[in-house]
């Protein structure tokens, strides 16, 4: 009797085990650089639950903010290696001998959220996507429109000329090395998860992103001022692995595709919303907003540009200011 019990008791246990137990087959490791309060955050998991759902719990995507799953330089080799399979980067694939990849934030090439949504929404975007993934098997999946790249640092600059000696922090972008050297600072690569410590030690003197990266990594904390510089209008890229979208059966590709809409969507939605709601926080922090000297931020700027680029991504600008 006993073992017919057992084996009764153990029958029901797997008829009755609900069915979102069950393994995934696939597991999906999702790393960025922002924090859990970021949009870019919001929309990951807005991403895994709708592939969750979509694949009847066939596919889990891990979601690992504030580079836990490591540097943005670091995590883009992981998704060649298979460490990691979905990341959110830019301008850093520049490095990636992908020359076309830095017109996704290019200083003064965007003039607004009109013209930006063209250019990355339309056969120029296409043309840069193509480009990620045949250079080096990134595969795009989505794109996010960021706030424009503002400068902060505790000493007040309205002018080019102020930046002299000023140790700046940007992401490993040459492109980005070679403006801010032309306008008079000192360019310093370092990844983000440094930046807060490195500008609480003062060994920078300063760094430039949006309000929303501001806020959310707690810069407000050690930066007194914010020039508005608006120097860089850009957007990102949701990249998967390539090999690993290629490994997956079709259906599963079409899970990808459709959730990969679906976030793009939902986080344009929270970005809409978000921009204003960080100035005012920021504001409410003590941050100091500052107006420049645009124009010559922009003259210097440009000619850094034009100085930096070869044909290909000359060529590239011109169309994009036509759009
Ligand atoms: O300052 C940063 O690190 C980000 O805002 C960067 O723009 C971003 O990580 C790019 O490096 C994207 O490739």
């Amino acid at each position: 009797l006993i073992p017919l019990l057992l084996l009764f008791l153990v029958a029901s246990f797997w008829s009755c085990a609900p069915s979102d137990e069950k393994k995934p087959e696939y597991v999906l490791r999702f790393g960025h650089l922002a924090n859990n309060q970021h949009g870019w955050h919001l929309a990951s998991l807005k991403f895994a639950e709708e592939v969750k759902k979509r694949s009847n719990g066939r596919i889990e995507v891990k979601v690992y903010p504030n580079e836990q799953l490591g540097k943005e330089m670091d995590v883009l080799t992981g998704l060649l290696v298979g460490s990691a399979d979905i990341m959110i980067t830019g301008e850093s694939l520049q490095s990636w001998s992908l020359p076309k990849a830095i017109l996704c934030a290019t200083p003064f090439a965007i003039r607004d959220s009109d013209h930006l949504k063209k250019v990355a929404g339309g056969p120029l975007g296409k043309e840069i996507e193509q480009h990620i993934l045949d250079g080096a098997g990134f595969r795009p999946i989505a794109w996010f429109e960021r706030g424009a790249r503002n400068l902060t640092s505790n000493r007040i600059i309205r002018h080019p000329d102020d930046l002299q000696g000023m140790i700046l922090r940007v992401p490993p972008v040459s492109l980005y090395v070679d403006t801010w050297s032309a306008l008079g600072a000192k360019p310093t690569p370092m990844a983000f998860s440094e930046v807060f410590t490195a500008l609480q030690q003062s060994t920078i003197h300063g760094q430039e992103n949006p309000f929303a990266l501001i806020k959310d990594a707690g810069l407000y904390e050690v930066q007194k001022y914010c020039m508005l510089t608006s120097h860089v209008k850009s957007w990102a890229y949701v990249v998967m692995s390539g090999k690993k979208y290629d490994s997956l059966p079709k259906d599963l590709q079409k899970v990808i595709d459709e959730s990969a809409a679906i976030m793009q969507e939902y986080e344009h939605e929270l970005f809409l919303v978000q921009e204003k709601k960080d100035y005012d926080f920021l504001v409410e922090k003590g941050m100091e907003f500052i107006e420049v000297d645009n124009e010559a931020f922009q003259t210097a700027a440009k000619e850094a540009v034009l100085q930096s680029f070869n044909e290909e991504q000359t060529d590239l600008l011109n169309r994009i200011l036509q759009v």
